[in-house]
């Protein structure tokens, strides 16, 4: 007799999803993914310089003392067999050129805004919506930054209609994990609506030599 298994089955499958957090430079990508990460994260953070100044901008987050120079990396298992690999961007413009390749495969972002300089996460929503990348933006409550309501950040982001907005505290962990499943949720719908399961792509080139030092 065959044997074939149930979409109950399948749906227990484990499946492992790639996430960016992304936002404006100093919005607490580097901390979400170091609250959120149940191994120690990785991070590539380097002390704000003299001659960096000349090109970052530092307005609003003076206190700053470093910076994302590659990216951050943690993971967290959201339930039984759903693990999410979290990749944080850079925030600063010049470091751009990563944000291509760190999107590779991911099946969705979060984008952190800050009250205080909302503008400065403009540039993430555009390149998500470009995409066609579903997104939800955490609003990051940082103390002493003006409160709006969702959806007045949602018309100033001129988000598409359904992207979530939700108000966060990036140093902690259950606000975190609420953000992913909603992004989870999200992607799911859509990645349902086209018919597709999304995953993390197997790596290919297995000359690949990225990984060594
Ligand atoms: N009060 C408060 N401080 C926060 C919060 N999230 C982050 N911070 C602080 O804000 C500063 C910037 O946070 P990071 O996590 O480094 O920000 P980032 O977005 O990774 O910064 P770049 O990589 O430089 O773009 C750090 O000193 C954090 O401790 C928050 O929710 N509330
Ligand atoms: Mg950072």
């Amino acid at each position: 007799m065959g044997f074939t298994r149930s979409d109950r089955e399948l749906e227990r499958e484990p499946l492992n999803l790639k996430i960016l957090v992304a936002g404006g430079f100093g919005a607490g990508k580097t901390t979400f993914v170091g609250s959120v990460s149940e191994i120690r994260p990785l991070r590539t953070e380097e002390v704000l310089s003299a001659p960096g100044s000349r090109f970052d901008d530092l307005d609003g987050v003076e206190r700053k003392a470093t910076t994302t120079v590659a990216m951050d990396f943690g993971r967290i298992d959201i339930r039984a067999n759903l693990t999410v690999y979290l990749f944080g961007t850079p925030g600063q413009d010049r470091f751009w050129f990563l944000w291509d390749e760190l999107a590779t495969g991911a099946i969705g972002a979060v984008v952190l805004a800050d009250t205080r300089r909302l503008e400065a996460c403009f540039p993430a929503v555009d390149f998500f919506e470009l995409r066609g990348v579903p997104f939800v933006v955490g609003v990051n409550a940082f103390e002493g930054a003006p409160h709006f309501p969702a959806t007045e950040i949602g018309e100033a982001l001129d988000l598409s209609p359904g992207t979530p907005v939700i108000v966060c505290d990036a140093r902690r962990r259950e606000d975190g994990k609420g953000l992913l499943i909603a992004l989870v949720e999200k992607a799911l719908q859509l990645s349902d609506r086209n018919n597709s399961r999304p995953t993390v792509p197997e790596r290919q080139d297995s000359t690949d030599k990225r990984g060594e030092a």
